[in-house]
């Protein structure tokens, strides 16, 4: 039976959703709730600061730098010059998984370095205590490269890691030193981190090895980052059609790929919020044309591909891919056939992030559900309304805090992959060519749209929807759950996934269809909540 979808009226539920905020708040938090029209795309309020006392889902600029961007590279090791718990919570939480080449292949993921700051480092200077550690890790591991990052306290007491990085790296000789300013309290969010990561790797990695790269349709992966498999199935896809990853940044890479990346003749980007910096930079440095994808649901993995064998203009390449799709497909539409019945009609709500807010979406539109709401923790405007609101962005003091970095033709290396007129043709055939036209033009008319959204918030849209799943962070999880509504963890995916991809796809109904159907959730009542219980609690509410 096809259930009733119940969608309250909007504005009615952003009204309840600020009613109880102090004015100032409720005027500002107004201005990140919005009603979508896929048609007008309204102007939504992010990448702004969280109001202090708000409970927000974000992280901080390290999380951003450190955690997302440069962790999944196996063979760096990453030294966090900070105190034990910025590196000793981090570690291995959110599950990028990689493969070496063989055992002897250097793989430093398991592992946790921290300079591990005392007090008496806080008072006199930690720059000392780096220098020790980033010798010591030299002399056990000899790695290629050494990444330091910056917590909050190295930012207050001005230790200079660069000037450190540059030391030790002279010193060594064989091995890239380089040192990030990454301090959480940068930037607004984990977006600040990002943007850092992206200049430094563009900085110290890019472009160091010019050896040709061997294939036919060479390609980098950016942003993805091998959560639960995620890449393994895309490197999988890839293969099977015949296409070279160069380098992907960072799901299971190494520092040789990414430093031979600009020797790929074009630039997939999944997570735009993450990466856009470097598609780019990339761009302007070396010629390389970025195209936005996305491998998260069978027909977006499909449509993706059919892209990609668009852009190199292949008639070979083209056959494959549909032969790849052809192959795949059945399997596919066989589980979905017989899953589609039971989840079609359902609800979900999706905040996360800056970008699987969006993506998820294609794979439960093909489990035939609705997203009734949607929202990023940290993305910008751009993310939701489309590249092109780019120029109407205002910089504020926040955004100005992080290097822009001046990015030049290189004098000898620079090569457009495609001439003008052919990117135009490409674009006339509907390639959006260095575009993402965001997430609300996909959303239905009248769904909710809201950024950076609170913890209170998100109760009461749980309270008016009722949802019939979830998607969140772990910190939003339990409290989710004890509502009597499943909880999709979609950043580390607990222990599920890969979810890209035709097998990705796959794993994902499966795993969507227990948790919608699964009769525990309606069974779930707080003792308070029953009758007669002779229990109550009360609650200061202003
Ligand atoms: Fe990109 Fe990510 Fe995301 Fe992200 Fe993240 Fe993540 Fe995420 Mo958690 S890079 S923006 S900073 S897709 S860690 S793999 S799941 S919030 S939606």
């Amino acid at each position: 039976m096809e259930a009733n979808i119940f969608i309250p009226d909007p504005a009615q539920v952003r009204e309840e959703l600020i009613q109880k905020y102090p004015a100032k708040v409720a005027k500002k938090r107004a201005k990140s709730i919005v009603i979508n029209d896929p048609e007008i795309i309204p102007e939504v309020q992010a990448n702004v600061r969280t109001v202090p006392g708000i409970i927000t889902q974000r992280g901080c600029s390290y999380a951003g730098c450190k955690g997302v961007v440069l962790g999944p590279t196996r063979d760096i090791v990453n030294i966090v010059h900070g105190p034990i718990g910025c590196s000793f919570y981090a570690w291995l939480t959110r599950r990028n998984q990689t493969k070496p080449e063989t055992l002897m292949d250097e793989n430093y993921i398991p592992y946790c370095f921290s300079t591990d700051m005392q007090e008496e480092n806080i008072v006199f200077g930690g720059e000392k205590k780096l220098k020790i550690a980033i010798q010591e890790a030299y002399d056990l591991f000899h790695p290629k490269s050494i990444a330091i990052f910056s917590t909050c306290p190295v930012g207050l007491i001005g230790d200079d890691v660069h000037a450190a990085s540059r030391e030790m790296k002279e010193k060594f000789g064989d091995c890239n030193v380089f040192g990030f300013s990454c301090e959480g309290y940068r930037g607004v969010s984990q977006s600040a981190g990002h943007h850092i990561a992206n200049n430094g790797v563009f900085k110290h990695m890019v472009g160091r090895d010019n050896t040709p790269s061997e294939g036919k349709f060479k390609l980098n992966l950016l942003g993805e980052y091998n959560i639960g498999g995620d890449a393994f199935e895309i490197e999988r896809i890839f293969e099977k059609v015949g296409i070279t990853l160069v380098a992907s940044f960072s799901g299971n890479s190494t520092v040789r790929a990414i430093e031979n990346s600009h020797t790929a003749d074009l630039n997939v980007i999944l997570c735009h919020r993450s990466i856009n910096y470097m598609g780019d930079m990339m761009e302007t440095k070396y010629g390389i044309p970025w195209m936005k994808v996305n491998f998260v649901g069978a027909e977006s993995t499909a449509k993706s591909l059919r892209k990609i064998a668009e852009y190199f203009g292949d008639e070979e390449l083209k056959a494959r891919v549909e032969a790849v799709i052809a192959e795949e497909a059945p399997n596919v539409k066989a589980v979905i056939e017989e899953i589609l019945p039971r989840t079609k009609g359902k609800t979900a709500m999706l905040f996360v992030g800056g970008s699987r807010a969006h993506h998820y979406q294609d794979l439960f539109a093909e489990l035939g559900m609705t997203t009734v709401a949607a929202g990023y923790e940290f993305a910008h405007r751009d993310d939701y309304e489309g590249r092109e609101v780019l120029p109407k962005i205002k910089v504020d003091a926040d955004s100005k805090n992080i290097e822009e970095l001046k990015v030049v033709a290189d004098p000898e290396l620079y090569n457009p992959r495609k001439t003008e007129a052919e990117l135009d043709a490409l674009k006339e055939k509907g390639l959006e060519i260095n575009g993402y036209e965001g997430m609300m033009k996909q959303m239905t008319k009248k769904s909710l749209v809201v950024d950076d959204l609170s913890h209170y918030e998100s109760e009461k849209l749980i309270e008016i929807y009722k949802p019939d799943i979830f998607c969140a962070g772990i910190k939003e999880k339990y409290v989710v759950q004890k509502m009597g509504i499943p909880l999709k963890q979609l950043h580390s995916y607990d222990y599920g996934g890969p979810y890209t991809g035709f097998e990705g796809a796959v794993n994902f109904y499966k795993d969507i269809d227990r948790m919608v159907n699964n009769p525990v959730w309606k069974l779930i009542k707080a003792p308070w909540e029953k009758a007669g219980n002779g229990l109550s609690a009360s609650y200061v509410t202003q």
